[in-house]
């Protein structure tokens, strides 16, 4: 059974426990409901790149952003399906689109509803991440057969200003709001080390728990400090804390897949397996991010080989679904 009527003091007790006691019940709840050593695995493609009229202080892709990033148009349909392809082959099972817009307009919709139902063709699940989008919209993508709607609350609503001017946190609920009602699976998750404090992390998990619903997928990052962005000096997080919030997401949505998200190029190994050992049990594969480095597929292979980890499979029965 799902809670959603989670304190922040009864979420700041679980960040407060002894390490040890805090993974321990982690990982016990991981286990009721996942196999411990299948990892998801998601393949991110930016299909639309750079000039996004948001001030995200994090995000390489902004105009306000002082980046080098070449700005993109939006990608042809068989550069997606070439890309989905050799994520398919590499072992991914979902592939992942993003585009940097403040919200698609119905005609960019009626081209990534073509990229969605190609990629859905080579048998993968399909993710896209579009900004805004207002309940017809999400209907559309709906009736596409769209699996998964990525949106980020990102942060505390308290902190959300600091790094965010050019849209609320209540915006961001809104959109969740129109993906829930339309049945898109919701993913939505955060960035921890932007320089908020443990309550802002408190406060983002505590929203997203106690959402009508738990959302499917829970994408937590390590902020990637990109030159030229607001955010660029910003401290390092303790891992460990990162680790933490892991463990708590994980306790707080049982069934949900918890993301070990950007970040994992400048992670150890021993981190990536404490995150896993705290429940993460999703990470994006290939060696890009949208406009940032990920790990390389060989490193990754090398990781899950050292922790006898697998890549979780689609089950039959949604591969003959996507097929008919
Ligand atoms: N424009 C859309 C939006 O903002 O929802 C979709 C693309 S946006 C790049 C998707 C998510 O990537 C953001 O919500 C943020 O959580 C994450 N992200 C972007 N830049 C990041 C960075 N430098 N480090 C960590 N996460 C980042
Ligand atoms: C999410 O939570 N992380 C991904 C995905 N959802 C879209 C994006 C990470 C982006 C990292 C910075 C970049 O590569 O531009
Ligand atoms: Fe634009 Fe998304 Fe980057 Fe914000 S995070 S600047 S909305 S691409």
């Amino acid at each position: 059974m799902q809670r959603h009527d989670w304190s922040m003091e009864e979420i700041g007790d679980l960040f407060g426990l002894p390490f040890n006691d805090l993974l321990f019940q982690a990982q016990t709840i991981h286990r009721r409901h996942f196999d411990a050593n299948q990892v998801q695995v998601s393949t991110l493609l930016s299909i639309k790149t750079g000039a996004c009229p948001e001030d995200c202080g994090y995000c390489s892709q902004s105009a306000s952003s002082n980046t080098t990033l070449e700005r993109e148009k939006l990608l042809p349909l068989v550069e997606v399906i070439s890309a989905a392809v050799a994520a398919k082959q590499n072992g991914s099972t979902r592939f992942c689109m993003g585009a940097a817009w403040r919200n698609p307009t119905d005609k960019n919709l009626d081209r990534v509803i073509e990229m969605i139902g190609a990629v859905q063709d080579l048998g993968m699940e399909t993710c896209v991440t579009l900004g805004m989008l207002t309940q017809p919209q999400a209907q559309r993508l709906k009736q596409s057969g769209l699996d998964y709607y990525n949106h980020n609350l990102d942060t505390s609503p308290e902190f959300y200003g600091n790094v965010i001017t050019t849209r609320t946190f209540q915006d961001r609920l809104d959109t969740l709001a129109h993906v829930r009602d339309a049945g898109i699976n919701v993913c939505s998750g955060g960035i921890l080390g932007m320089g908020e404090q443990r309550r802002d992390r408190v406060r983002l998990l505590q929203e997203l728990v106690n959402q009508p619903q738990h959302p499917e997928s829970v994408p937590i990052n390590m902020l990637v400090k990109v030159e030229g962005t607001p955010l660029e000096n910003t401290d390092v997080l303790d891992p460990l804390e990162f680790v933490r919030t892991i463990a708590v997401a994980r306790i707080l949505m049982p069934e949900s897949y918890v993301r070990l998200s950007a970040g994992r190029t400048e992670m150890s190994d021993e981190t990536q397996a404490l995150c896993f050992l705290a429940g993460a049990n999703s990470i994006f594969y290939g060696e890009r991010l949208l406009t940032t480095d990920n790990p390389e597929e060989s490193r990754d292979q090398q990781l899950f080989q050292r922790l006898g980890l697998n890549m979780e499979q689609i089950e039959a029965q949604k591969k003959v679904c996507c097929h008919g």
